[in-house]
């Protein structure tokens, strides 16, 4: 009977698990894709067309009602009383502003209107910035110098003041929207957001997901006086408070019991953001591994035996939701730069694929800046001559060898600006939809000189939410659930064929480059 749910609002999809912690298995799934099944929104791919200065938003009711219709298609797979905890994420970064009838309105729900009807007068600002949007680079600039520089606001939250992070989306908001911010009197993140209409109470924020703001201290792991100072006035009442990742943010609201068939007093774990949550259900919440997510952006994070900031700027840093830190570093160039070589030489899938095992490691070494859009790690500009990594591109007559640059160029990066994270990885756990190519994982596997492993499990970040509750509110051991739960694909792993050498000069060169 110990079932526990785990939920994922991520950019385009509401997705969850129910897992039985017994027979170790997976009781249900299901997931609603926002532009699918909500076209009215506007939202196609779960945001709305990119606005004239990088705006980037979603509509939180959209994720209101993504996440009813998610529960609907749940209540029909299986009985819901018989979850014994839930816990969730939410992409990170994306900020959600609520005037001051929203504690009321969320402990008072009725089961007639849908949440989506009763929460949208609670909302001060109609639209979510979420962590595409680049609109802030003014508010980023204005707080590190309100603070002291990149380094200060680095050695403080984790991270520089970059574009997409919460505090300089707040900023903004006050700045551009003075009554609008007067208006706001709670600020959550999406994952604190769905976890307070869970609760029917407000919930906090986790270290995991408030270290994305730029407002938290990572060595307090607490509200950072200076930062929300340099952000914008009287943010601190505006904020929930902070937890770590095993903390219960309150038990499933009436609307929830009534509507769906929860069990009343349900216990609702802290939600977190979902890399932190994938770090789990990856299997990898202790040190010694890391994960790779191979997506639309490339991810690269790892749990942190010590709390350690990039001093590139370039990396971040967020509480792991199994106690301690975790680094991550988004590479904006991931599948979409694969994508542009392949196309540029009218490649199909398979060609691509073939056109790595044809060549040789290290491409004689024959390197590729591989940004074909501003990347951040390192960061460079549109209009950077670095870019002209992609004339270097142009120049490219060849496929095969271009498509062999491009790869090994993004993992030879990937290595070079991970250097900071100090970390002698036993092996690698790949993910995400390019992890599934043989090719692709195999360039990891040298250029890192460490096994790679693709997991059974797909569905990380809802597995890492079930995971998180059914430890923390059902006292089951996490690394033992992690070992029970994602193990690795059969027959998916993968040994170092070239030695160390073969990329030493590449590295070099692309270093240089990129210096
Ligand atoms: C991480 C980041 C994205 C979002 C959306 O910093 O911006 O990975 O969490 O998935």
């Amino acid at each position: 009977m110990p079932h526990v749910l785990g939920l994922d609002s991520s950019t385009q999809s509401c997705s969850a698990l129910i897992i039985d912690t017994d027979t170790q298995s997976i009781v249900a799934e299901a997931s609603v894709n926002f532009g699918d099944n909500f076209p009215t929104y506007a939202a196609p791919n779960g945001f709305m067309p990119i606005g004239a200065n990088g705006e980037v938003h979603s509509p939180p009711q959209m994720w209101l009602d993504a996440l009813e219709l998610l529960l609907e298609g749940l209540k029909g797979q299986c009985d819901l009383s018989q979850v014994a905890a839930i816990s969730g994420a939410g992409q990170q970064h994306g900020s959600v502003y609520l005037n001051d009838q929203w504690l009321n309105c969320i402990d008072t729900l009725d089961t007639a209107e849908s949440l989506s009807e009763q929460i949208a007068p609670c909302l001060s600002r109609s639209t979510s910035p979420i962590w595409m949007d680049t609109s802030t680079g003014a508010e980023c600039r204005e707080i590190a110098a309100a603070v002291g520089g990149d380094d200060a606001v680095c050695a403080k939250s984790g991270s520089i003041a970059i574009e997409r992070f919460t505090g300089p989306q707040i900023r903004r908001f006050f700045k551009n929207d003075p009554e609008g911010y007067a208006q706001t009197a709670h600020i959550h993140l999406v994952s604190s957001f769905l976890c307070s209409v869970l609760c029917g109470a407000d919930a906090p924020i986790d270290t995991g997901d408030g270290a994305g703001m730029n407002l938290l201290n990572i060595q307090a792991w607490d509200w950072d006086a200076d930062l929300l100072d340099a952000t914008a006035p009287e943010l601190r009442k505006r904020l929930p408070e902070v937890a770590q990742g095993a903390t219960t943010a309150g038990t499933a609201s009436d609307y929830f019991v009534q509507k769906y068939g929860f069990a009343a007093g349900t216990p609702i774990t802290v939600f977190t953001g979902d890399n932190p949550s994938s770090l789990v259900g990856m299997g990898a919440s202790q040190p010694g591994k890391l994960v790779v997510s191979l997506g639309t952006s490339d991810t690269f994070f790892a749990a942190m035996p010590g709390v350690v900031a990039d001093p590139q700027g370039c990396g971040h840093v967020f509480g792991n939701p199994a106690g301690g830190s975790m680094s991550l570093q988004c590479f904006v160039n991931g599948s979409l730069a694969r994508e542009e070589v392949k196309d540029k030489f009218d490649y199909d899938w398979d060609q691509f694929t073939a056109a790595l095992a044809k060549t040789p490691v290290g491409n004689n070494d024959q390197v590729m800046v591989p940004f074909f859009r501003p990347e951040i790690s390192p960061r460079v500009d549109l209009d950077d001559p670095v870019l002209k990594g992609s004339d270097a591109f142009e120049k490219w007559e060849q496929a095969d060898a271009a498509i062999r640059a491009c790869v090994e160029g993004q993992f030879i990066n990937m290595k070079l600006r991970t250097d900071w994270m100090q970390l002698k990885p036993e092996v690698i756990y790949l993910t995400g939809g390019a992890s599934k190519n043989d090719a692709i994982a195999q360039v990891v596997a040298d250029v890192f000189q460490a096994k790679v492993q693709r997991l059974a499990v797909s569905g990380s970040v809802a597995l890492g939410a079930a995971l998180r509750a059914a430890s923390h509110s059902l006292g089951l051991d996490l690394h033992e659930l992690e070992s029970q739960f994602c193990k690795p694909e059969a027959g998916s792993t993968l040994e170092p064929k070239a030695s160390a050498e073969a990329y030493a000069a590449s590295a070099e060169t692309i270093a240089k480059l990129l210096s």
